[in-house]
């Protein structure tokens, strides 16, 4: 049997509105030491984006690689596999590979060719038991940018059909030289039919698009599916054996009603994968002045007075929640910041931003930008946003040639580094 731990998106040197996050991010690696040690896991999966940006900062890598070294020195049979998500830059996660192979450490950052064809076998890894022997193979895909899948002919959507095909005949070759032992699939994309939350109240959303695939590629030849990319714990379209871990730490105030965790999976051959979710309190929490929609400022100054003094706190300054507040205002009110931070100084709280919601605003329909559209602008499905744009200056329907022209910058732009 073989015990593996499903981790994914740490995003490590992620900044909170300018906030740092090391100590974060320091107290989840402690804890994953811990759960390691406590799970008696034998390897550890990293889904990608284990750091926020591609050119990390230093204090990040140093984070990093400091885990790889205690993880390693305290459980040496350990092996971990790492892949790159779309935040990863591909060659830089490699580069230290000479290193960490010999500390059983896969990291897998590109897709390599061979004779100008895709080298599947290069992703099957064999995971070892600590008897040496193999229990099952991990197929560790990185995310998979324009180049790295192969073209399908007539395909409506290039990118899903280009992936799918992938995973098929990875799937393919492995299920031929695995000798009955279970297979594992490490990846990094968005599946159709995963939820997000859009707004703050943890209101769900179903996703699905152009960059969506869907979760049928893998077949009942895959015993379990460690992805990463979406950052709320989760199983994909109710398939217990396909999961998202989750990012441990909230990225947005539309993450704070995640629960944050990871995944063990007991895999034997013959019987179906053992999973346990098991739940990571982040060390800082995010709250809301007022907890939900927006206040007066009467209301808001005195919610914020009732909020810990920083003095009889037993949390560190770097502990403190991330607070945001929220003020229903008639018109602009230049004094308001300064009240709201002055009253704020001596409070065991991080202020990140102040959000004015202005009263006609949220009495119109109209479709300027409300302060909600504005929060969920970064979830507009671009194609769409390009229709209602289009419609609006051309009075007519963007033409399907225009629109497929469209996603095809938009695929190019998103999925290249
Ligand atoms: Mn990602």
């Amino acid at each position: 049997m073989l015990r593996i731990l499903h981790t994914a998106d740490w995003h490590l040197g992620h900044t909170f509105f300018g906030y740092n996050r090391n100590n974060e991010h320091e107290y989840f690696l402690a804890w994953l030491l811990r759960t390691i040690e406590e799970k008696e896991i034998d390897a550890l999966l990293i889904a990608g984006d284990v750091f926020d940006v591609s050119n990390p900062p230093a204090t990040a890598q140093h984070l990093y690689y400091r885990f790889i070294h205690q993880a390693k020195s305290r459980f040496p049979h350990l092996q971990i596999v790492i892949i790159a998500g779309n935040h990863d830059s591909p060659a830089r996660l490699e580069a230290p590979s000479p290193l960490l192979m010999e500390m059983q450490t896969i990291v897998k950052g590109s897709v390599r060719k061979k004779d100008g064809a895709i080298d599947y076998d290069d992703l099957i890894i064999p995971l070892k038991d600590r008897n040496e022997s193999t229990e099952c193979f991990c197929l560790t895909v990185p995310f998979l940018r324009q180049g790295d899948y192969p073209s399908v002919a007539e395909a409506q959507n290039s990118y899903s059909a280009g992936v799918s095909e992938f995973y098929r005949q990875l799937i393919e070759t492995a299920s031929a030289k695995c000798e009955g032992k279970p297979l594992l699939v490490v990846g990094h994309l968005q599946a159709t039919g995963s939820e997000i939350a859009e707004k703050d109240y943890s209101e769900r959303t179903i996703i699905g698009g152009l960059e969506c695939i869907a979760p049928d590629v893998f077949t009942d030849a895959v015993a379990y599916v460690a992805l990463g990319h979406i950052h709320k714990s989760q199983r994909v379209s109710g398939r217990e054996h396909i999961r998202y871990a989750g990012s441990p730490l909230p990225l947005s105030f539309s993450e704070k009603f995640y629960r944050h965790g990871a995944v063990v999976v007991a895999l034997e051959s013959g019987k179906d994968a053992v999973i346990e979710k098991i739940t990571y309190e982040p060390l800082v929490k995010l709250i809301s002045v007022p907890s939900q929609g927006a206040a007066s400022p009467e209301e808001v100054l005195h919610q914020l007075q009732q909020l810990p003094e920083a003095f009889l706190s037993e949390l560190s300054a770097d502990e403190h929640p991330y607070l945001e507040v929220r003020v229903e205002l008639k018109e602009p009110d230049p004094m308001l910041t300064k009240q709201i931070v002055d009253l704020l100084a001596d409070k065991a709280v991080r202020l990140t931003r102040i959000t004015p919601i202005y009263a006609q605003q949220s009495a119109s329909n109209s479709d300027e930008l409300t302060e909600e559209n504005s929060e969920s602008l970064q979830n507009i499905d671009p194609a769409e946003m390009m229709r209602n744009v289009f419609e609006k200056k051309y009075a007519e329907q963007p033409s399907s040639e225009l629109q497929d022209l469209f996603n095809e910058v938009y695929l190019d732009v998103t999925t290249k580094e």
